[in-house]
């Protein structure tokens, strides 16, 4: 299980396994944290990969990041093709050289193994904090931006945003990699579904002093996506997330730019092929390698872009 096929979805327990195997086989480059527990417990860990065994503070750092929606499955592949990329079949040695990576692939365990069996359709996270009636807080409405302005304050709302910035362990684990690394990170990457979109800030249509930088590279990742989608997909969509989808406040996206990384994206992966509404986020097998492919073109232009600029 050192190397995964990618014709499949795999449960929190074999990613978990998979990532420690990887670790104990390449640790040169591969560190794993094990950075806190989820709510109900679970480990929450992300690798590290990098070519050096210390913190080279002249090397941009790529933070990316799937599954803190729990339904948005293809994320997960797409994420562990990325990691398949920079560890086992590296093909491209200058963004393993140059660039540290930390790729977190389940951002909301609990919510995760919630949609396997109990609710395929689960998004939120699955604190009980809230009462006995409702279940979870949607984890991109709980960073400390905007929170509050453009979310739900009803827990059984699937954008309800929490007691308070950061109440959610997993949240607060995100958070923590910003303390310790938001100077050196230079892209963020939240990978999400579905919808063929790349997002950028702030849910509440104002836009940072970035913008054009922002929508630029934005841009060039989706021509990279683009360039290789499956015909029946749309061309991915780049803009503003309240102007091209809808306001949210909150979201780790935003929060990034907030605390100072340059560029932070929201991607939308393409949607089932035949998936209307809410069955958008099933998974289509013969789907799942190509998503993990056409999005690594996206990433791969992103971290050369940060890394050149
Ligand atoms: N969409 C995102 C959501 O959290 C989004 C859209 C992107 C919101 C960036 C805020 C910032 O609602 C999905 N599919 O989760
Ligand atoms: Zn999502």
């Amino acid at each position: 299980l050192e190397s995964l096929p990618f014709d499949q979805i795999y449960t929190y327990h074999q990613v978990d396994t998979f990532l420690e195997l990887l670790a104990a086989a390449h640790p040169e480059t591969v560190t794993l944290v094990n950075a806190g527990k989820s709510f109900e417990g679970r480990d929450i860990k992300y690798i590290k990969i990098s070519s050096t065994n210390f913190e080279d503070t002249r090397k941009p750092i790529v933070f990316m990041e799937s599954l803190l929606h729990a339904r948005e499955w293809i994320t997960l592949p797409a994420t562990l093709y990325a990691i398949h990329k920079l560890v086992i079949d590296v093909t491209e040695q200058d963004l393993v050289r140059d660039i540290d990576w930390i790729i977190l692939p389940i951002a909301n365990p609990d919510g995760y193994v919630h949609t396997h069996g109990e609710f395929r359709l689960w998004r939120k996270n699955r604190s009980t904090n809230y009462g006995p009636l409702c279940t979870g807080v949607d984890l991109n409405r709980n960073f400390d931006v905007f929170w509050g302005q453009a979310s739900s304050n009803i827990a059984c709302s699937d954008t309800f945003h929490g007691a308070a910035p950061f109440s959610e362990p997993e949240t607060a684990i995100i958070k923590t990699i910003y303390d310790q690394y938001s100077s050196r990170i230079e892209l963020f990457l939240d990978i999400h579904s579905f919808g063929s979109m790349i997002l950028y800030g702030y849910g509440d249509g104002s836009l940072p002093p970035s913008a054009l930088m922002l929508h630029l590279l934005g841009v060039q990742m989706a021509q990279a996506i683009d360039a290789v989608k499956m015909s029946w997909n749309p061309n991915y969509v780049v803009g503003n997330v309240a102007l091209v989808l809808y306001q949210a406040s909150g979201s780790a996206g935003d929060y990034a730019l907030a605390v100072g990384v340059p560029y932070s994206y929201t991607y939308e992966l393409p949607g089932h092929r035949f998936g209307i509404g809410g069955l958008g986020f099933l998974v289509d097998p013969a789907f799942i390698e190509q998503a993990g492919f056409e999005t690594w073109e996206g990433i791969k232009t992103g971290a050369r872009f940060v890394r050149d600029n």
